[in-house]
């Protein structure tokens, strides 16, 4: 493949969203610049920054010659797509490649059961996207859908090598960690499968963003505690 110029990848730092791409671009050595959108100061909402993604979200990359792309997975099977990096990620086969398109079209939705179950923990943050039903009953038919229809009998979620979808759904397990979801009991082989993924070198990502992200949901809930105060 022909040497491909850096792209910007504009991220912000406990996005679940992001890290993938984050990880992947540094894992498989993709020339690029990581521009750090700080999401709290409204950074998505400039006129230069809806100008690459009008939706306001990151992740979003911007090619040398100008050429926009966003949403997280979109971009992770374009990288491969254009990028020489090895098969696993997104296989040529096309019945390979089909089960990793097959994760992607039933992923998006789905992630929402993550954040779903973790502010119904944390009730004081609002959440954006609030959710009609029980967000455990929620959680617990996507996990089980996951764990059944996915990664069966398989070490990882799209066959027996990690691929673009194993490092895509990780870090929302960072949402369940984060509220102490004991995955073990009712989950025995999706917890087989996290530690399957958390033995590669994703694991130092994975760590780093807990411990931000948590700190980062701390920060706003004391950022709420005083705007209430200031208000009384
Ligand atoms: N479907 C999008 C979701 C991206 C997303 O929701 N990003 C959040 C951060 S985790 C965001 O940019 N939120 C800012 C906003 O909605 O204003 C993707 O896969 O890229």
């Amino acid at each position: 493949m022909a040497t491909v110029k850096p792209f910007k990848l504009f991220h912000y730092f406990t996005c679940p969203y992001c890290k993938p791409i984050y990880y992947f671009v540094n894992k498989t050595q993709l020339a690029h610049e990581a521009i750090h959108i700080d999401l709290k100061k409204g950074e998505n909402r400039t006129p230069e920054y809806l100008a690459v993604n009008p939706f306001g979200r990151v992740p979003a990359i911007v090619e040398e010659d100008g050429f926009v792309l966003f949403e997280s997975s979109t971009v992770l099977r374009y990288l491969c797509n254009t990028r020489d990096v090895p098969d696993n990620w997104y296989p040529k086969d096309p019945r390979k490649r089909s089960q990793v398109d097959l994760f992607f079209d039933w992923y998006q939705p789905a992630t929402k059961a993550f954040g779903a179950y973790f502010y119904s923990k944390n009730p004081e943050i609002p959440n954006k996207a609030p959710i009609v039903g029980d967000p455990q009953e929620l959680l617990e038919k996507t996990l089980g859908e996951l764990e059944k229809t996915f990664l069966r009998d398989r070490k990882f979620l799209t066959s027996d090598e990690i691929s673009l979808a194993d490092i895509q759904i990780i870090f929302f397990f960072g949402y369940l960690e984060r509220v102490n979801y004991e995955l073990t009991t009712k989950f025995p082989g999706l917890q087989g499968w996290k530690d399957r993924v958390l033995a590669t070198d994703i694991k130092p990502e994975y760590e780093k963003y807990i411990v931000e992200a948590s700190k980062n949901t701390e920060d706003l809930k004391k950022q709420i505690l005083a705007s209430k105060a200031e208000t009384k």
